[in-house]
């Protein structure tokens, strides 16, 4: 950091906290300065001729000169390169060990000296000189990885750092790396891939809290996600690729990745989107399941204060027959910012609040910070310096930053034993009678006055007993945390589903819960960029976000209030933040008028609550997000492809929020197919641009027909919304329900409707046999 950030940190925390983040900030370059190899002089090395190749199961081996290339396809389909010995395991993103090699896939000697592995869905052919090819079973070219390129001590010592360039298809656009604010098509530039606080952020700032080496690349030939499995800092540069037309050559897309250091291995799934997702959940694990509640209507506050004000907010609510599913309780209800202490004065009896507002519906969440209070007596700062749970520096000090409560120490989260020990502590926020949590700076965020505002990086980790140090454990600081405080949960409270939410993550964290967008400013553009982060994230393989409805940093206009809330009502989370600082956000403070259209965008959300509870079963297994770009079905459509403004939730509904101040009509590219606007019920025939009606108190949504949708009928049962199948086509539909927050096998149900004989919907099962709720014809 520099100027900004000492003003920013001073102001964040007060001038007391400013002089402790200077100081942190100069500790943390001394330890570094102490820590961290010095610089040597270094070495280029590319791999060289190939020399031969032995086969293994699922591909083989081949040696170069001076490195070698593992390759090996997986049941399932995805393949693994590993260069210079890399195995895909030891892994922070794999789910569990590695799949089991395709017994199908060989290796076999290509032309020119080169070698290739066959599989069912891609091919890889590596050339003499170590470039590697990867194809469709029809032979297009997905990817073309060029000769890699380390950079390390000429003693051979092991950190190198490494660069990895390579080709895409002209027309390919590119998706992912994380959450970004800029997107979700990621245009040419650099991504930095290093997880960082940046503060209250403007959209385009990069990088922010949760960054990952996954990109899907998305093209006429076919689409494919590579994932990078490392974890250290780095830099990823895109550049989109151009057609010729005729009048000049293609230009091939390109990426560059460079990494300081870490293994050279990566992952390739090819094939749909919906199959890639699937074959990357099946690698990294399930989308973890959010309890019903989950899916409803959220409001945070920082700055609950007391009791009295959450009882008010909640209060507020009910008045106003405004349904809110939960309360998020912010630091402030830590004594003495002290993690896992309530404040007494200001809430002295948080399990009867808890109950009461439980038996009103909604239920209270809890912010986790992973800084530790430094101070003997501070019980958690005890029972964890006694389980040796906090990071030390390479002097074997624990390793001091600033945050919240002062100066603080932070646990070691990439060792068993500490996540263990962490996780127990959740007990006190049960015993509190809180239902979830949401963890907060876990980048992990230290005030610095300048350098970077988090740990040193020599600052040493377990690693899972391989040791090692915060170069390598930063990025999954916050995923192993995540681990932590799920597995705390699920063992506290096994028969519950665990609800937990995180700010910062890497590759693999759906398996742990979800993310919101932290602290985007408020502005028009804040709100474009909280749609891009849920929608790149979710084809990262994280399905469960959204926005904080409002922004972080001032107070929105009604109207941006408002296009916010409508836009939030429709993402998995549904969090509405507010703050001392940035004003209230209840939905009753902006005015008459806002207050009726947000009770009208809460309302649908509710009812649309069966259909929720059917994506988040259907994200847990298949990985298909819930929000999903309009080219999920159709990635061939390359206006689709470079369609920002829109989304589809799952398939039946498509949503074109209003993002630009005064916008009361907008454009909405519609994919194949027909689409009814579900306010008006008209008609439109895609693909097309269709300009819809955006009055102030709704946002164009619209429903495919042949759609059936599960909503909440007037009874409160569950209704089956029918969209009209258009002329001489049928539709289906998928409704998963279960009984909230157990483990119970839910019930599935698959349906297809079609146009009976008096021209309306017929909706039937799979098997044949009725649907068995009632039916809600529209369109
Ligand atoms: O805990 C205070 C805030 C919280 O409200 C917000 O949601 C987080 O993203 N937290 C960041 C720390 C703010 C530091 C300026």
């Amino acid at each position: 950091m520099d100027a900004r950030g000492l003003v920013r940190s001073v102001r964040v925390v007060g001038t007391a906290q400013g002089v402790r983040a200077i100081r942190s900030a100069w500790r943390r370059s001394r330890t570094d300065a102490d820590g961290l190899p010095r610089p040597r002089p270094e070495r280029a090395r590319v791999p060289g001729a190939a020399r031969g190749a032995e086969p293994r199961p699922g591909g083989g081996v081949i040696h170069f000169a001076r490195s070698s290339l593992r390759v090996r396809v997986a049941v399932g389909g995805a393949v693994f390169c590993g260069w210079d010995g890399a195995g895909p395991e030891p892994s922070y993103a794999l789910a569990g060990s590695c799949p089991e090699p395709d017994p199908r896939a060989g290796l076999e000697p290509d032309k020119d000296g080169g070698w290739r592995v066959v599989s069912e869905r891609v091919m890889v052919t590596v050339s003499r000189l170590g470039s590697v090819e990867l194809r469709t079973p029809g032979g297009a070219v997905l990817r073309r990885d060029l000769p890699p390129c380390w950079w390390g001590p000429e003693d051979g010592s092991s950190v190198t750092r490494w660069v990895q360039r390579s080709q895409v298809a002209p027309d390919a656009r590119f998706f992912g790396l994380g959450g970004r604010s800029v997107g979700p098509r990621l245009r040419d530039g650099a991504y930095r891939l290093w997880n960082t606080d940046p503060g209250a952020f403007e959209p385009g700032q990069d990088p922010l809290y949760i960054t990952m080496p996954v990109q899907l690349v998305v093209a006429d030939a076919g689409s494919h996600l590579v994932f990078h499995d490392n974890t250290w800092d780095g830099r990823v540069t895109l550049h989109e690729g151009g057609e010729g037309a005729g009048s000049g050559h293609d230009r091939p897309g390109r990426c560059e990745l460079r990494m300081s250091g870490g293994p050279l291995r990566y992952w390739v799934v090819a094939g749909a989107p919906a199959r890639i997702l699937r074959g990357w959940t099946a690698l990294t694990g399930a989308p973890a399941l959010p309890p019903h509640w989950a899916l409803g209507h959220q409001h945070a506050r920082w700055g609950f204060g007391t009791e009295r004000e959450v009882r008010r907010i909640a209060a507020g609510y009910q008045e106003r027959g405004l349904p809110l599913r939960a309360l998020h309780l912010d630091i402030d209800h830590h004594e003495g910012h002290r993690v896992f202490t309530v404040d007494r004065h200001r809430f002295p009896d948080l399990p009867r609040l808890a109950a009461e507002l439980r038996a009103r519906g909604t239920r209270l969440v809890s912010i986790v910070d992973p800084a530790v209070k430094a101070e003997p007596g501070n019980a958690v700062y005890d029972s964890g310096s006694a389980a040796d749970a906090f990071v030390r520096d390479g002097r074997g000090r624990e390793v001091r930053g600033v945050v919240w409560p002062g100066p603080a120490v932070f646990p070691d989260f990439t060792d068993p034993k500490v996540r263990k020990w962490w996780g127990g502590l959740y007990a006190e926020r049960l015993a509190q009678g809180f239902s979830g949590v949401w963890h907060d700076m876990n980048e992990p965020t230290s005030f610095a006055a300048f350098g970077e505002p988090t740990l040193p990086r020599s600052a040493r980790h377990a690693l899972e007993g391989r040791g090692g140090d915060h170069r390598e454990a930063h990025n999954v600081y916050g995923l192993a945390m995540a681990r932590a405080g799920y597995q705390g949960l699920l063992e506290l409270r096994p028969a519950r589903r665990p609800f937990l939410f995180s700010r910062s993550g890497w590759a693999g964290m759906q398996r742990y819960g979800g993310t919101w967008s932290g602290d985007v400013a408020t502005g028009w553009p804040g709100l474009r960029a909280s749609l891009s982060l849920v929608l790149g994230l979710g084809l990262c393989g994280v399905p469960y976000s959204g926005p904080d409805i409002g922004g972080f940093t001032g107070t929105p206009s009604p109207e941006l209030y408002l296009r916010w809330f409508q836009l939030g009502a429709y993402l998995p989370l549904f969090r509405t933040h507010a703050s001392k600082r940035a004003g209230r956000r209840e939905p009753w403070e902006f005015g008459q008028e806002v207050l009726e259209s947000a009770r009208e965008a809460l309302a649908r959300r509710e009812q649309l609550l069966p259909y929720f509870v059917t994506l988040a079963h259907l994200a847990h297994r298949t990985g298909a997000p819930y929000v999903r770009p309009l080219w999920w079905q159709h990635s061939r459509d390359r206006a689709l492809r470079d369609c920002d403004d829109a989304f589809l939730l799952g398939d039946a509904l498509l949503v074109a929020p209003v993002l630009e101040k005064g916008a009361r009509r907008r454009t909405v590219r519609l994919p194949r197919g027909r689409w009814y606007d579900t306010a008006t019920g008209q008609a439109y025939e895609g693909p097309a641009r269709a300009e819809l009606d955006a009055p102030l108190g709704r946002i164009p949504v619209l429903a495919r027909a042949g759609a059936a949708i599960p909503v909440v009928g007037a009874d409160g049962g569950i209704e089956l919304e029918v969209w009209t199948p258009a002329p001489g086509r049928s539709g289906t539909g998928l409704l998963i329900t279960d009984a909230g927050d157990g483990w119970d096998a839910p019930e599935v149900v698959r349906l297809t409707v079609q146009t009976g004989e008096d021209g309306g919907p017929v909706v039937t099962r799979d098997d044949g046999g009725p649907a068995g709720y009632p039916l809600r014809v529209r369109g």
